[in-house]
């Protein structure tokens, strides 16, 4: 109903509608109308409401709300399906258990906050309310299961993309699964699979963007490497907007993918935007660390380094952490 007050709303955007002509059209009451025209108010819809005038929609709001984002985003498959809640522990979670319950490919998972954000090898990731998008998609491709984690190098293309466009900055990807802002943590991006030894059942893929958090709430040991978009800029970026643009952007690299067997163009935006290639780095493993030259990306998306005496080897993305030997990236 909400979806259908706002597509009217949109049609009639330089004049009023009447609370009756909203009745009659969308076949409700006037008393309803009136109900969600304040759920609208409540979600940052700027409505102008004037007696024998009725209603005038100033300024979209910034809700990640699926009546709105359904309507607005100009996808074929991801994010058909888009479900939003209040909090839960880890969207990731909520969207593995819809996969096991049969959810379509391209079905979007969203929360205003996560009790338990999950980040890679146990890590927590922090996923304060309303400022964030905290997002999973559920992915149902016919690969191998050694394949999956190229779907984290598709996200992260697409993200960077999505940002880029929306904010004009330099935004890169430190291998294997962060988006950085001026050389700190923007975004995590965390790959899950469920899977027999050969078969692929399915992928959910999280990503966590610290849109417009307030990074200095955060504790002192995670405050030195991560940053908000509106941190950086001094102003709220639209949620609504780069989600948009994250699912888009996804759309186009996961389908030459997974439809296509194409992954250059990922490797190739993966590559450009890299901040690790060409940098000394340390690889953490659960084994050793070691300290080498990062070259290049394989056509896998797996990275290449070079050691000190002159060998190289690549480097599987499950298994490490990669830090730059000076700072965070
Ligand atoms: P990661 O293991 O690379 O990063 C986790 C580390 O990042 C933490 O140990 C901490 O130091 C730091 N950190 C924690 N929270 C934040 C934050 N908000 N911003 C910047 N740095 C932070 C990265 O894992 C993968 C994160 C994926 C998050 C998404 S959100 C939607 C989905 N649901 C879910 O539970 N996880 C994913």
């Amino acid at each position: 109903m909400k979806k259908q007050i706002l597509e009217v709303l949109r049609e009639h955007k330089d004049t009023f509608v009447s609370g009756e002509d909203l009745s009659k059209k969308i076949g409700v009451s006037r008393t309803a109308v009136w109900k969600h025209m304040k759920q609208l108010k409540e979600d940052g819809y700027q409505i102008e409401s004037v007696s024998r005038k009725g209603y005038h929609l100033v300024k979209e709001g910034d809700t990640l709300d699926p009546n709105v984002l359904e309507v607005d985003l100009k996808n074929e498959y991801i994010g058909k399906k888009i479900y939003h809640f209040e909090s839960v522990d880890s969207t990731n979670n909520v969207a593995k258990k819809m996969a096991h319950e049969g959810a379509i490919e391209g079905t979007v998972v969203i929360a205003e906050e996560q009790t338990k954000g999950r980040g890679r090898l146990g890590r927590e990731w922090l996923s304060p309310k309303g400022d964030g998008i905290w997002m999973s998609i559920i992915l149902r491709p016919e690969i191998s299961p050694s394949e999956a984690m190229i779907i984290t190098q598709v996200t992260a293309a697409a993200i960077t993309l999505a940002m880029r466009k929306i904010l004009h900055e330099d935004i890169g990807i430190k291998w294997p699964n962060d988006i950085v802002l001026h050389k700190k943590k923007v975004c995590g991006i965390l790959t899950e699979m469920s899977a027999e030894l050969d078969s692929m059942n399915f992928i959910v893929v999280g990503m966590g963007v610290n849109a417009n958090v307030d990074i200095e709430d955060f504790p002192e040991e995670v405050k030195d490497k991560a940053i908000s978009m509106k941190t950086y800029f001094g102003e709220a970026v639209s949620r609504k907007d780069l989600t948009m643009q994250i699912l888009h952007e996804f759309e186009a690299l996961y389908s030459d993918f997974a439809k296509n067997g194409d992954i250059k163009k990922t490797i190739d935006i993966c590559k450009k935007y890299s901040v690790t290639l060409g940098k000394r780095v340390k690889i953490i493993s659960r084994q050793k660390e070691i300290e080498a030259e990062a070259i290049d990306l394989t056509k896998d998306g797996q990275l290449l380094i070079r050691h000190d005496n002159g060998e190289i080897e690549e480097v599987l993305s499950g298994e490490v952490s990669v830090r730059g030997l000076y700072e965070y990236v």
